[in-house]
């Protein structure tokens, strides 16, 4: 048997549901975002100045749900474009993302290209929050070595992204992202000072005072 007993009796619920109230909505989706257009202008921000490539817009998925309810929803951008990486970091550039293609005076996140590249043809950079936006995000350029470069670009929405409600509230700083792929410290080794990731606390307990150097 291949449909689980529980999604069958989930979906008699939603029919007999429908049928007394009507218009009964089963699953609603992550809230309504409008595509966000964005671009690499020329220029620095918060105010960068002419498109020089246009990307792809920002989107959330299809409506195909897959894995857990308690993921944290993020929009996301992919497109090749016509420069390489090194044409692309020669001058100052800045990926910059709109709220909309009607409201596209409204910028919502930005980041100057540049930064360590990571091996001879990635760079990733971070996209600041604009305007109050609470979208924030990360631009991952790789070169693709034909005089092409692929720009993915993935965006938080909201400030403490926990649909579910089972995370505290984001501790960190505006402006300080937490940075995925931190190298954990060894197990029993103190985190060095300064350490931009000390290991997360047990859920639910309060962030541990940082020791401060003397
Ligand atoms: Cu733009």
């Amino acid at each position: 048997m291949r449909r689980p007993t529980r999604i069958a009796m989930a979906g008699a619920f939603v029919l007999a549901a429908s049928a007394l109230g009507g218009g009964v909505v089963a699953q609603t989706p992550t809230a309504v975002d409008p595509p966000h257009p964005a671009h690499i202008h020329v220029g620095l921000c918060p105010e960068p100045g002419e498109v020089v490539f246009p990307l792809n817009d920002l989107v959330t998925g299809g409506d195909q749900m897959v894995g857990v309810s308690s993921a944290i929803a993020v929009e996301v951008s992919s497109t090749n474009v016509e420069a390489a990486l090194a044409d692309i970091v020669a001058g100052e550039h800045a990926i910059n993302v709109h709220e909309s293609a009607e409201a596209a005076d409204v910028y919502i996140a930005c980041g100057d290209i540049g930064g360590n590249m990571l091996g001879t043809a990635d760079l990733a950079i971070g996209l600041a929050e604009q305007n109050g936006s609470g979208h924030h995000g990360v631009a991952w350029l790789h070169d693709n070595g034909d005089g092409t470069t692929r720009v993915d670009v993935v965006l938080l929405t909201g400030p403490a992204a926990a649909p579910g409600g089972s995370m505290p509230p984001a501790s960190a700083a505006p402006g300080s992202p937490p940075a995925p792929g931190s190298p954990a410290p060894p197990e029993g080794s103190a985190p060095p000072a300064g350490s931009p990731m000390p290991p997360a606390p047990p859920e639910g307990s309060l962030m541990p005072p940082a020791s401060v150097a003397p």
